[in-house]
């Protein structure tokens, strides 16, 4: 039986790596060359949990810190019938943010492991390739001021970078490290060969279980 489905990639980063920029740049690519792609970011903040999310990110209401871990995780969930639908369909999903940054920015908080942190998204769609646009801090400041939300600070995203160092050590990810330091063009180029290449790569393969 011929089952071609499209291929869930996700691109992970600090703040101003260019993750938001790549993403549309590689589905525009994508679709010009013929290929069905279709954007998502997480959080997805149009949901009634992503809502939530979304004042507490704008610090317009608190949540305890475990609850908030839960809910950007029930945000992907809430997600996984559609996921799911479209790659069945043929459509390749270009993800901004998923699982690794909820681990990573949630275990840089004071008392949380990166086990505990995982535990939530065990099971998830696995993705086929994740691609890390790797940034100095120095680099990503040149890019312009942290804004007013949660989060948007340089020391913290010291503490998430260090965090997606440990998380990129799991082999069991496909995971691809690019230099996001180079033109919006030379990175766009890279990331485009490995996505074609992982799209053709999967599609006959089946979906797998994140960190199972
Ligand atoms: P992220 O989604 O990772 O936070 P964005 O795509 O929003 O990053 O980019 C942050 C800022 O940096 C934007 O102003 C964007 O135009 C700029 N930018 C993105 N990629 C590059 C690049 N390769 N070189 C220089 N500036 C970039
Ligand atoms: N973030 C994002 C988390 O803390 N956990 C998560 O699971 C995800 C997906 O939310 F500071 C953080 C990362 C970032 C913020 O910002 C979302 P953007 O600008 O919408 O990506």
């Amino acid at each position: 039986m011929s089952y071609r489905r499209g291929a869930l990639i996700v691109l992970e980063g600090v703040d101003k790596a260019g993750k938001t920029t790549q993403c549309k740049q590689l589905v525009h690519a994508l679709q010009q060359s013929g290929r069905p792609a279709e954007m998502m970011r997480f959080p997805d903040r149009t949901t009634q949990i992503g809502q939530l999310i979304s004042s507490y990110l704008e610090k317009k209401n608190n949540l305890e810190d475990h609850t908030v871990h839960l809910l950007f995780s029930a945000n992907r969930w809430e997600m996984v019938p559609l996921i799911k639908k479209k790659l069945d369909q043929g459509i390749t999903l270009v993800v901004d943010r998923y699982a690794f940054s909820g681990v990573a920015f949630t275990s840089a908080k004071p008392g949380f492991t990166l086990e505990w942190c995982k535990q939530p998204d065990v099971g998830l769609p696995k993705p086929d390739l994740v691609m890390f646009l790797q940034l100095n801090p120095n680099v990503a400041a040149e890019r312009g001021e942290f804004g007013t939300e949660r989060y948007e600070t340089s020391v913290f995203q010291r503490t998430v970078q260090q965090r997606f160092e440990q998380l990129m050590k799991d082999t069991s990810v496909n995971w691809k490290v690019i230099d996001a330091a180079r033109s919006i063009e030379a990175v766009h180029n890279d990331i485009k060969v490995l996505c074609e290449n992982s799209i053709n790569e999967s599609e006959n393969l089946p979906l797998g279980e994140l960190w199972k």
